[in-house]
């Protein structure tokens, strides 16, 4: 009898063991979780396009989820067997449509799609060991939701109203809300004027918690002060394109 309950035993936990794989640890090292504000990429020399449902909110879009090494370097592009699938986020592209659409550079009209396929494509194929494509844009739609950075400068003074706004205010306001410093990222509007472009916020590399950046891309402010550009109007778009058509 004991030998049976022995044998039993052992057979129930090879079944545990067996279906329960324990998924290997991510070999990278941390995420950079990026937003980019529209305005600066529609008052940038190349212009843009808003996208097509024109439904987005007027705050930061998500960029991506980015697996980084801590040398500065980062993997892409890692599985062609596992590329972007719609049909696998059917349920968050409302929210995607506000929160993360493209506003097309030299593309127009923006598309809609063309951004998420290739966050996935280039990104998440190389973070499968932490998700899979819906807990992949889940998690960046939970992190846009949580971390309201346009709230978090408005707090401090800095608003999307052409001022400009020192480097140092502005990594300051967001380290005060989440505890750390995010690397900033500027481009230039068509005067040569550096702006706040985007915005990097280092995670572990579970996407569990805020860490200090191991490595903050050197993303050429080179200015202690920047420019906060406006939202661009719904009503911009034929100067967008004419811009654009001018190249
Ligand atoms: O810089 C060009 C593009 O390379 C990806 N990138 C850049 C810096 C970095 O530290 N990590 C990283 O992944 C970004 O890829 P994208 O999704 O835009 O193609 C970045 O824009």
């Amino acid at each position: 009898m004991r030998g049976i309950i022995i044998v039993s035993f052992l057979l129930l936990q090879s079944l545990v063991v067996s279906s329960s794989p324990s998924p290997s640890p991510p070999d990278f090292n941390f995420f950079y979780w990026v937003t980019y504000w529209p305005g600066a990429i529609c008052d940038s020399q190349k212009g843009c396009c808003p996208p097509p449902k024109g439904n987005t909110a007027s705050d930061f879009m998500i960029h991506g989820l980015w697996p980084q090494f801590n040398n500065g370097t980062w993997p892409a592009f890692c599985d062609q067997t596992n590329l972007f699938d719609i049909s696998k986020v059917s349920d968050l592209v409302n929210k995607m449509e506000k929160k993360w659409t493209e506003w097309g550079v030299w593309t127009c009209p923006s598309n809609e799609t063309k951004l998420w396929e290739h966050e996935w494509d280039k990104h998440g194929t190389c973070v499968q060991s932490v998700f899979d494509q819906h807990s992949y844009f889940l998690t960046n739609l939970r992190f846009r939701q949580k971390l309201s950075l346009l709230k978090i400068l408005k707090r401090k003074g800095i608003k999307p109203d052409g001022g400009l706004y020192g480097l140092d205010e502005i990594k300051n306001a967001i380290k005060c809300a989440i505890g750390f410093a995010p690397g900033i990222e500027c481009n230039e509007d068509v005067k040569g004027t550096k702006q706040l472009f985007q915005i990097y916020i280092c995670l572990d590399k579970y996407a569990k918690k805020f860490v200090e950046c191991p490595y903050v891309p050197d993303r050429s402010c080179a200015s202690s002060k920047i420019k906060f550009p406006k939202f661009p109007k719904k009503d911009s778009l034929g100067e967008s394109l004419s811009v654009i058509s001018s190249v």
